[in-house]
């Protein structure tokens, strides 16, 4: 799973790809390196990052959406409002990628379940504005594990196939470090929930505290040792910006993984 944030303010792209021709072309050279699914936002969910207003969110990312789907290109839209999704989904996205799980706005489930398409469901604590201010949990994969069931089963009651939902814990949306560390090694855990796990730890700032590489360009190869061990342990979708290397990590990793 391809980035293209379409914001002024994501942590490690925001502003590089907010004009559309910049966005889709970017976009077409991530599949190109390898990514199977673009994920478009228009709303970054850095820790902090204020709401953006519908109108603002749908003029980002349609025309981009629209352009990658017409090129043949399985497009995710990573949002967590109603009507961003409906639209684009009418512009030709196949999956919804949903920080909130459906939380901020439960008639999403309907939306998905009516168009017959995917969605990803993930963990945060909270809400971005305020998700890192001294997350707390007396077993944080136990906590994770229990609330994407949860989700899980409200997906399934509003009438979205099981076979359709992906399962994310949030790497970053309201953890500590040793939260993210404790996710990636109990992976498995949350593999045993039954769905493909989808993992997000691109260029994420407990790369660049493990590393000490306070630039986000720099934590590839932190990137990469994640993501070929998440792969190791059970997940099945990787969200990143560099597409290409990773790509790469992954073919030789899961030729090294018993299948
Ligand atoms: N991370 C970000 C945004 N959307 N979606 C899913 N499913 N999983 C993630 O880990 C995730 C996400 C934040 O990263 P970005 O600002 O680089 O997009």
């Amino acid at each position: 799973m391809g980035i293209v944030n379409v914001t002024p303010d994501s942590f490690s792209d925001g502003g590089l790809f907010l004009d559309p021709d910049s966005a889709v072309e970017h976009g077409l050279e991530l599949a190109a390196a390898g990514a199977g699914l673009l994920d478009v936002g228009g709303e970054s969910t850095r820790p902090g990052a204020e709401p953006v207003p519908e109108a603002e969110e749908l003029e980002r990312v349609l025309p981009v959406v629209g352009r990658l789907a017409a090129q043949g290109h399985d497009v995710s839209i990573d949002t967590t409002k109603l009507g961003v999704a409906r639209a684009a989904l009418d512009a030709g996205a196949v999956l919804v990628n949903d920080v909130s799980a459906f939380r901020f706005e439960p008639a999403l489930a309907g939306l998905v379940a009516e168009r017959e398409v995917g969605c990803c469901l993930m963990h945060m604590l909270g809400e971005p504005r305020t998700m890192q201010s001294d997350p707390r949990y007396d077993d944080v994969v136990s906590e994770v594990k229990a609330f994407l069931e949860e989700r899980l089963r409200f997906a399934v009651a509003e009438g979205i196939r099981e076979e359709r939902v992906w399962l994310d814990p949030g790497i970053g949306f309201g953890k500590t470090v040793e939260h993210n560390l404790e996710l990636l090694r109990r992976l498995p855990e949350i593999v045993a929930i039954g769905r493909p796990v989808v993992v997000g730890t691109s260029r994420k700032r407990f790369l660049g505290e493990l590393s000490g590489r306070r630039s986000e360009g720099e934590r590839l190869p932190g990137t990469i040792a994640t993501n070929v061990l998440a792969l190791e342990r059970g997940a099945r979708v990787f969200r990143v910006h560099d597409a290409g290397p990773v790509a790469d990590a992954l073919r030789v990793a899961a030729a090294t993984v018993a299948p």
